[in-house]
């Protein structure tokens, strides 16, 4: 019995070091060729829809998890069998581990769009575990005629052990710092956005750039670091209040049908005038098509998203879901999301600051209430329900800018988001009267809005004022407010000394 253990044990050692080390030669490749991905998700592939959604309502998120245990243990005891035989006849053992990798590159071949480069993992997997079986048999029969055998034994346990565990450490490491933003190719959108016109950055120097690239583009959040979160093991969660939970891996996000929409980003925390707003073209799938999905419960007012790390952000359900373009993203400004950005999914609502809508490195949407979850800024007292203020800043001139006197362009950008954008911008010299500017290109009502305004500057020092009208026909309140709770208002003003 002991030695029929000790065999299958062999078995096992030999197929878990070839397993390990293919994962690792997989993993700088491409981890979708790694023998035991490979045959897990053939076996996923091959499932009937009923029973695949069946083992993600049992196992939740833990599904994955769970499949990838399921073939292990199946590899496993083959791997045992193979040990067994290895005993009588070490090429019998051989043979019967050659077959077992056998399956897993025919599971790799028969992926769409897989070439014969694709199975080396598998010939890998293949070669280092037939020679470990062969090497730990050759020393375990030794060890019965001599007495120095027995450190053989040890010697060759040893060094496939540590092959085995450094091979599939190493492997999941190099893995997760795949599939990096520049490794994404972002689908076509079904449903793209109109060419943005080109803005006024030329013709007003100074001005914000109708578009913010995406190194420029304002950054909030709460952390110190660079979230490193990889789009492989990514996935998203709709739980909570629904009537059915919903998992999906980025590849399943990246399959759904995409829109595109030009959205300026705006904080809560921006004080008029500020530098927290951007304007970006964002590539995601609508909210309202993953909440379907789901199907949203009676009971719900809330939707929770949590992030990578558990923080969490709450948006009302009703101003999510009434038909402007609430978006789960995974492109801005034609690219996969910067890291610094969410990298590779977050969600982006027009209209309402990012502190209720904007959630980065999203993972998971709850359906919940007010009453029953309260979200990391709303435990701080900041408004559940702040929708962003329209507002007007001035770019050019500077506050405090010494002037020339003449012809002077004072210029900016002016948002009024799910407001029906911005109808019109006025600027007004010290206390004179409020005169139209000439405005940019027009992005969108939910984008913002360049404009220029021609000043004969005169001598002494001026104060410069702006303010936006909305396409809804609200003028910008003059009415001072700070940040907290719920958005900065009041107007822009700046003094500039003409000499
Ligand atoms: N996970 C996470 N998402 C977050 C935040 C955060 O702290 N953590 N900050 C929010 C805030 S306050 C804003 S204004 C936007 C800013 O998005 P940006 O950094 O891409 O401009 O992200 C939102 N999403
Ligand atoms: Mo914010």
């Amino acid at each position: 019995m002991r030695t029929r253990l000790t065999w299958i044990a062999y078995g096992v050692l030999a197929t878990l070091t070839g397993i390990g080390l293919a994962h690792l030669v997989a993993a700088v490749t491409d981890r979708a060729n790694s023998p035991v991905l490979a045959v897990g998700s053939a076996v996923i592939d091959l499932t009937p829809t009923p029973a695949k959604e069946w083992a993600i309502r049992t196992f939740g998120s833990a599904d994955k998890a769970i499949l990838v245990g399921s073939v292990m243990a199946g590899v496993l005891v083959l791997a045992g069998i193979a040990g067994l035989l290895a005993r009588r006849r070490t090429r019998h053992g051989v043979a019967m581990l050659l077959a077992l990798v056998a399956i897993a590159g025919v599971a790799v071949i028969t992926r769409p769009e897989s070439s014969v480069i694709d199975l080396v993992p598998s010939v890998v997997a293949a070669l280092v575990a037939a020679l470990a079986l062969a090497w730990l048999a050759r020393e375990q029969s030794s060890v019965t005629t001599t007495d120095n055998g027995r450190r053989g034994v040890l010697v060759a346990i040893g060094v496939t052990t540590v092959l085995a565990a450094v091979g599939g450490v190493a492997g999941e490491v190099v893995s997760r710092l795949r599939l990096r933003p520049e490794d994404v190719t972002l689908p076509t959108p079904a449903d793209p956005a109109p060419p943005l016109p080109r803005g006024l950055d030329r013709q007003v120097p100074g001005i914000t750039p109708f578009r913010t690239p995406n190194g420029d583009f304002y950054r909030v959040d709460t952390r110190l670091d660079t979230p490193i979160v990889s789009a492989e093991d990514w996935t998203l969660i709709i739980d909570g209040d629904v009537q059915r939970e919903v998992v999906l891996t980025f590849d399943d996000l990246l399959a759904m049908p995409m829109i595109e929409r030009d959205i300026t980003l705006t904080c809560v925390s921006n004080s008029v005038g500020g530098p927290y707003v951007g304007g970006a073209r964002w590539l995601g799938v609508p909210l309202a098509d993953l909440l379907a999905r789901a199907g949203v419960g009676d009971r719900a007012d809330q939707i929770l998203s949590t992030d990578f790390d558990g923080m969490t952000i709450s948006t009302p359900l009703d101003l999510a879901t009434d038909g402007r373009d609430a978006m789960v993203c995974v492109g801005m400004n034609g690219e996969a999301l910067p890291r610094e950005h969410g990298f590779p999914v977050r969600m982006v609502i027009p209209g309402l600051y990012g502190f209720i809508s904007a959630t980065k490195w999203l993972t998971r949407l709850t359906l919940t209430t007010y009453a029953d979850r309260e979200a990391y800024w709303t435990k701080r007292d900041w408004a559940t329900d702040a929708p962003i203020k329209p507002s007007a800043r001035i770019d050019t001139p500077r506050g405090l800018e010494e002037l020339d006197a003449g012809d002077v362009v004072v210029g900016g950008v002016a948002w009024a988001q799910e407001r029906g954008g911005v109808a019109s911008v006025q600027v007004r010299i010290d206390d004179g009267d409020w005169q139209d500017a000439q405005l940019g290109p027009d992005g969108g009502d939910d984008y913002w809005r360049q404009w220029f305004y021609r000043w004969r500057a005169t001598s002494g020092s001026h104060r410069l004022s702006a303010r936006a009208t909305t396409g809804d026909g609200e003028v910008q309140t003059t009415d001072r407010a700070e940040p907290f709770p719920d958005g900065a208002s009041g107007l822009h003003e700046l003094i500039v000394n003409v000499g």
